[in-house]
């Protein structure tokens, strides 16, 4: 984080001021001010037009004025400003919001004008930062303001939205209250060394003990899915020449994006495009056809092809059903042997030639009339994401840094339960009892390190 200056209970004591929409050309563009000087910064370059508009220090909180930015005696832009005290505000402290005129150069105009005046540029994600250190939201939440931004299906950000209301949060504290309940009640029988733990109470803290555990492991098991929400997934689209992998890739997308031609070697760069499927973000790679190429330049094609299939976690491996299997069809059959796959028989339109091998099924579809493609996705979402998505699923869905949290936990956990069950020393058990309750703790920010805090914020885009 760049030079800021706390106050005496380490809070930040400065004023930052940052762009907070997408830099270019646009209808309106705004410029965020937050801390103690944001209305007195605002003052000092705001000019109220009109009756009803007033200087930032005299308006009441959470109203819009019309007026004038001025620099240097000159007007800069016309604007709207909105004024939010502390601390009904997204961090809590004073903020100003200055709506200006779309475009690179009125919002950087009018960010200088406030740089000018006192206040800081931002660094990335400091505001969502201030709204974690001023406690009005927990790291989890902070996580998923990022989650949010950066979703590419309404999945993603159904999913985002729930961890941002609190329902992840709210599991972890109570996971982290009973692990420190459990550690209280341990600790009292150190302090009280002539009183033993009673067998019964030792078997009824293991009982709680494992409990909290298989509470992490329900947790845990949200991770594949966060992790594909969050990420996304890459599938390959590979054949040989001709079968229709370029037509599948633009079916898939519902737009002409790869050029599709009867000529075999069409494709010779990888193209790559996201789409939603059934709500998951996955990125479609369509590849150059595999065969021996004829030249230099379809050879760099094959050899680019094969390493994105390398890094795919999907492969829909198309064949042409009007055309019966041939030598190379089964070549790449036995080739991506390894990958989660799916066998898409295209051009079902067209008399039936291809017989596949015992025991192998195949998606019929046929990329000419749309038939069968809704079906592929069915069977795409099935095969990353085996059975339905219901609202329920999203509510909790952690992410790798909650992941190795609990993890950490959860051993931690299980070496306390051992200590318990065989009569070793409380202090063992206490020791990985208070692992496990600042592990957990860590995920909602409980226990942070300034390093963990700028990892996660430095995600962030600039003003948010
Ligand atoms: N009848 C019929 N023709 C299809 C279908 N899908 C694709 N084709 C035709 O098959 C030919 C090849 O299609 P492409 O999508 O370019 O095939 P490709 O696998 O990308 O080919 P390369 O890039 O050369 O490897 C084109 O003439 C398409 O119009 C289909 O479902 N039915
Ligand atoms: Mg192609």
């Amino acid at each position: 984080m760049p030079s800021s200056s706390n106050d005496s209970k380490g809070l930040p004591a400065d004023t930052i001021a940052a762009i907070a929409t997408p830099l270019g050309e646009g209808g309106i563009a705004m410029v965020r001010l937050s801390g103690p000087r944001a209305l007195a910064i605002a003052a000092a370059v705001f000019q109220p037009v009109g009756a009803s508009s007033l200087s930032p220090e005299a308006a009441p909180t959470h109203t819009i004025h019309f007026g004038r930015i001025t620099r240097a005696g000159r007007v800069v832009d016309e604007v709207l400003l909105g004024v939010m005290r502390a601390p009904r505000t997204f961090t809590r402290e004073d903020v100003v919001e200055i709506t200006c005129h779309g475009g690179l150069l009125p919002a950087k105009l009018v960010l200088d004008a406030v740089l000018e005046n006192g206040a800081r540029l931002a660094a990335p994600g400091e505001f969502t930062r201030r709204a974690f250190l001023n406690g009005r939201i927990d790291l989890a939440q902070a996580e998923a303001v990022a989650d949010l931004i950066h979703a590419r299906t309404e999945l993603a950000a159904a999913a985002a939205r729930e961890q941002l209301a609190g329902q992840l949060s709210r599991r972890i504290n109570q996971l982290r209250d009973d692990l420190m309940r459990i550690l209280a009640h341990v600790e009292a029988h150190i302090d009280f060394p002539d009183e033993d733990i009673a067998p019964d109470t030792r078997e009824q803290l293991t009982g709680r003990l494992r409990s909290a555990m298989s509470f992490m492991d329900e947790l845990l098991r949200t991770a594949g899915e966060g992790r594909l929400l969050r990420r996304g997934i890459r599938a390959a689209i590979v054949g040989r020449p001709n079968v229709g992998k370029s037509s599948l890739l633009n079916q898939l997308l519902g737009h002409d994006r790869a050029i599709v031609s009867p000529r075999p070697g069409t494709t010779r760069d990888t193209i790559e495009e996201t789409a939603s499927v059934r709500g998951i973000p996955v990125v479609f790679i369509d590849t150059a056809g595999l065969r021996e190429a004829s030249d230099e330049i379809e050879m760099e094609g094959v050899r680019r092809s094969r390493d994105v299939l390398a890094a795919a976690e999907l492969v829909l491996h198309v064949l042409d059903g009007s055309e019966p299997l041939s030598a190379a069809d089964e070549k790449l059959w036995v080739e991506f042997a390894g990958k989660k796959r799916l066998l898409v028989r295209n051009k079902a339109d067209l008399p039936n030639r291809l017989e596949l091998p015992a025991g192998q099924a195949a998606l019929s579809v046929s990329c000419r009339t749309g038939a069968g493609l809704e079906e592929l996705k069915d069977a795409i979402q099935e095969t990353l994401w085996a059975g339905g998505i219901h609202a329920e699923m999203l509510q909790v869905m952690i992410n790798s840094r909650h992941e190795d949290a609990l993890r950490r936990a959860r051993t931690a956990a299980e070496r306390a339960e051992g200590a318990l069950r065989a009569d070793l020393g409380l202090e063992l058990a206490a020791l990985d009892l208070r692992l496990a309750a600042n592990a957990v703790g860590e995920i909602v920010g409980k226990t942070t390190t300034e390093d963990l805090l700028d990892s996660i914020f430095s995600q962030f885009c600039l003003g948010k």
